[in-house]
């Protein structure tokens, strides 16, 4: 394997510190802003917006460069309500049968059911798979690394970057959600990651009052 040629870095040049602080904290500020919403807007989202933010996602560090994901967008109605259909299948079980009490009672005070009608509701469900390997052209099979590390973190700048254009996003992981693969005919070697819906929030959305850790409570400095 030959190394790759090194180049100077295309763009980095330090900036003053008040300014990075200045940055640092407004950027906090813009993220704090962002709220998991759960009930959505049908009303349409340029697919340009939906397009960037997955180009972002794109941009995160991962193993070895192998960019372990793929995101599969479902703007298709009927596709969507399949996806409703499954989905609601496997959380009424999850709902009636599988979840032990204690995780039920965590789930309590936000109110979620197997009621999954955002599903059809939000324009765009964008589909997060990761890749065990690529399969060359030559049909040689290149293996992937740190996949769910990687994927979480493309996942993580996929959620900032909806947030920061302005639309908001519902994360979803129906347990077991195997049967995107097959609904979405992707191969083998792709595993469904998380379900995002994304779009403008009903009017007048409301949002858990909730509250986020301390910094001393989720940072030491030693
Ligand atoms: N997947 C289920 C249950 C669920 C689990 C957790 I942890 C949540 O934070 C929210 C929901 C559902 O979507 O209802």
């Amino acid at each position: 394997m030959s190394k790759y040629e090194l180049i100077p870095h295309p763009t980095y040049s330090r900036i003053s510190e008040q300014e990075m602080i200045n940055n640092a904290k407004s950027f906090y500020k813009l993220m704090k802003n962002r709220r998991t919403v759960r009930d959505f807007s049908p009303d349409p989202v340029p697919q340009e917006i939906i397009e960037n933010a997955i180009l972002t996602a794109g941009t995160a560090p991962n193993g070895a460069n192998m960019q372990p994901w793929y995101f599969t967008v479902v703007k298709s109605a009927d596709l969507k309500k399949q996806i409703r259909t499954e989905a609601e299948k496997v959380e009424k079980e999850f709902y009636d049968t599988k979840a032990p009490d204690y995780w039920l009672d965590a789930l309590a005070p936000l109110g979620t059911d197997e009621n999954k009608e955002y599903l059809e509701i939000a324009p765009y469900l964008i589909v997060i798979f990761t890749r065990k390997h690529t399969v060359l052209s030559d049909d040689t099979i290149k293996q992937h690394y740190y996949i769910h590390e990687s994927v979480g973190i493309a996942t993580g700048m996929l959620i900032t970057a909806i947030h920061n254009a302005g639309l908001v996003s519902l994360t979803h992981t129906p347990k077991p959600m195997l049967f995107l693969r097959d609904l979405l005919q992707r191969p083998k070697y792709e595993t469904p990651f998380l379900i995002l819906a994304v779009g403008y929030p009903k009017e007048n959305v409301q949002v858990p009052k909730i509250d986020k850790k301390s910094l001393d409570e989720i940072a030491t400095f030693l």
